[in-house]
């Protein structure tokens, strides 16, 4: 029974083994599993969470791997399509030492930017009980985009909680203006906001987590709760009620790599709420896996499974 359900763009990703060269002079990779929605997706079911994913890839050894992946990882791949007419997107990523790494896309018109809302006609969303949204999807392309919009409405009326992630990335987007404008548009429809403080600034103009979580909370009547990420800093949480409060993050030692810790932060979040716990309780998790997610080099290598949260909650 999947209670769980994303639509986004699996990728692999080619990740540099030569820490601090660039990604043009970097000579060995490995290749892992990547894409912001299929992150969570994987994490979720790594809890124990099943989850249906939604996507396209084209016919080649990239799409082949992702799609026994992604059953292998006990994710339903019902709606995870091949379309020969187009190719699986990749990505390259820089490793460096601190900070966040370089990444090169190539991913244009892929199969995932090719996926249309027609393709989504016959989903049962009977047994789903929360989705994951992220900016990522609807900046592909403008299919993707309507393709999104019509997800998010059926996700509406059949009353789902609904998770939107902004996870802004400036090189999809014709130009900052349009991408600040669609992304604020598409936030409306969804129940909470998982925007990083960077990106809430690019998003709102202001820094401040609190003025942050007040643009979402005023511009919607469905958006009820905004928790803000503060890195390695933790979260800042504030509800429609006015009620809020901030969480610490867990302290890491040493970060491997920055790149799918968002995506565990709403794992975290998103596992605990539909285990029943409350909000304070998911924020902690959801600062939980995105501190183990910093410790691994893969997007999604380092989250956890709950005995494994379990024991780092116990070092802490
Ligand atoms: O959030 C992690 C993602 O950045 C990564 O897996 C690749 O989906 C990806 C993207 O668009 O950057």
């Amino acid at each position: 029974m999947s209670e769980f359900i994303t639509i986004g763009e699996p990728l692999v990703v080619l990740a540099s083994e030569n820490q601090d060269i660039s990604l043009e002079a970097a000579e060995r990779f490995s290749k892992f599993l990547a894409g912001a929605e299929l992150n969570v997706a994987i994490g979720m079911s790594r809890l124990g969470h099943k989850g249906i994913y939604i996507s396209k890839v084209g016919d080649d050894s990239f799409g082949n791997f992702i799609i026994e992946s992604v059953k292998k990882a006990e994710i339903e791949t019902t709606y995870l399509t091949k379309d020969k007419n187009y190719s699986t997107g990749f990505y390259l990523k820089q490793k460096v030492s601190d900070g966040d790494p370089t990444v090169d896309y190539y991913r244009k018109n892929s199969a995932a930017a090719n996926l249309s809302s027609s393709e989504l006609e016959t989903i049962d969303l009977s047994e789903i009980k929360i989705a994951h949204l992220s900016g990522i999807f609807p900046a592909l392309s403008k299919t993707s985009l309507k393709t999104f919009q019509t997800f998010n409405q059926k996700l509406n009326e059949a009353n789902i909680l609904t998770i939107f992630d902004p996870n802004l990335r400036p090189v999809l987007w014709d130009n900052q203006e349009k991408m600040i404008r669609t992304i604020n548009d598409l936030a409306k429809r969804s129940q909470i906001i998982l925007p990083g403080i960077n990106e809430g600034e690019i998003l709102t103009g202001s820094s401040e987590p609190e003025k942050i979580a007040d643009f979402y909370l005023k511009q919607s009547p469905l958006t009820k709760t905004v928790v803000v990420k503060l890195g390695a800093e933790g979260a800042f949480a504030k509800l429609k009620s006015g009620e809020s409060f901030t969480l610490s993050g867990f302290k890491v030692t040493k970060v491997i790599d920055t790149v799918g810790a968002g995506d565990g932060f709403a794992v975290g979040l998103e596992s605990a709420l539909l285990e029943g716990k409350t909000l304070k309780e998911a924020v902690k998790r959801a600062c939980a896996v995105g501190a183990l997610a910093v410790q691994s080099s893969g997007d999604s290598e380092g989250y956890p499974t709950k005995e494994e949260l379990e024991a780092f909650y116990k070092e802490k």
